[in-house]
């Protein structure tokens, strides 16, 4: 029988680096109310989704950086997104830099969470596949310092049992890795929620700028189609800072179908009604894992981390 879900790709337009997270918070539960109002049963905001993409920029102050990220959740700053979410009735995804005292020591990730209709926080994910470089680069029109500023996650990806399916996170860069998608397919995901601040320009292979969009929705729709899934997949977009980030914000089936997409580089509202049992026909067919896996070939996936070329 049917298991339809609305749900919502919440896109966010630039976060100037002078808007504070109150004024932020309020964009985002504008969106949450009008999701809200639009029936929809989850919200998934972008990756860092409170703040500008300060990884683009060098910051050799530790306070600044620090002030950057979020020492709690929910804060003061993003209570409101909790109420709200329990008095609208509706679930959503936050990806936002989470700055913790673990083991007696400063500990900073790319994070995201899974908020269910209570408000309760389900899961927590934090960002294994951290681009770019960890050394100032100048000569860059902008940098991307995530390997500088995050750790690599030590959540894994997991899925929940929540909302009526079977829901997991990734995020940004991650999306670009079959893997990702693969170790939540193997938990039986029917819906992946993940956020992005993507760049239109790469500084170390400017020849695909013109391919970013397609880039992007071509690592998305190949990881649901592959392990049946939905994935709805939320964009910072918009000049930020002075970086132009690509929108393409959308909701996909487990088909590989884009069913609905972002039109703007805005604020914007992407909805669709998803019936989780349409993974079944995949799982139960094409991407049956358990009759059709041969993981007995796949050791060098696991035990080799560059490619090694034949001699
Ligand atoms: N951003 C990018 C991504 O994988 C990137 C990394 C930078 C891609 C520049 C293209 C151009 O979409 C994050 N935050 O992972």
């Amino acid at each position: 029988m049917p298991r339809p879900l609305t749900l919502a790709a919440a896109q966010l337009g630039p976060i100037p680096r002078s808007q504070s997270r109150a004024e932020v918070v309020q964009r985002l539960l504008g969106l949450m109310r009008d999701a809200a109002k639009r029936g929809c049963d989850l919200i998934v905001f972008p990756e860092a989704a409170l703040t500008a993409f300060f990884p683009h920029w060098w910051i050799e102050d530790e306070a600044e950086l620090d002030s950057w990220f979020e020492t709690s959740m929910p804060s003061n700053e993003t209570a409101p997104l909790f109420e709200e979410a329990r008095r609208s009735g509706i679930g959503f995804h936050l990806g936002y830099c989470e700055l913790t005292l673990e083991g007696g020591r400063k500990r900073r990730f790319n994070t995201a969470i899974l908020v269910d209709k209570a408000g309760r926080i389900v899961g927590k994910y934090r960002k294994i596949h951290l681009p770019g470089h960890a050394d100032h680069q100048p000569h860059r029109p902008f940098q991307n310092l995530e390997k500088r500023y995050f750790e690599v996650g030590d959540l894994g990806w997991r899925a929940w049992a929540t909302m009526g399916g079977v829901m997991g996170m990734m995020i940004c860069n991650d999306r670009r890795w079959p893997e990702a998608w693969r170790v939540l397919g193997l938990q039986g995901v029917e819906l992946v929620m993940l956020g992005y601040n993507t760049p239109q320009h790469d500084p170390a292979m400017p020849q695909t700028d013109p391919l970013q969009d397609f880039h992007n929705h071509l690592s998305m729709q190949a990881g649901c189609y592959a392990n049946g899934t939905w994935a709805v997949c939320t964009a910072k977009a918009g000049e930020e800072e002075g970086v132009m980030q690509i929108g393409g914000s959308c909701i996909i089936a487990p088909s590989g179908q884009i069913v609905a997409q972002a039109l703007t580089r805005g604020d914007e509202l992407v909805v669709a009604t998803c019936d989780l049992d349409a993974c079944r026909p995949y799982k139960e067919t094409m991407f049956n894992f358990a009759r059709h896996r041969r993981p007995e070939h796949y050791r060098m996936i696991v035990e080799r981390t560059g490619s090694v070329a034949p001699d």
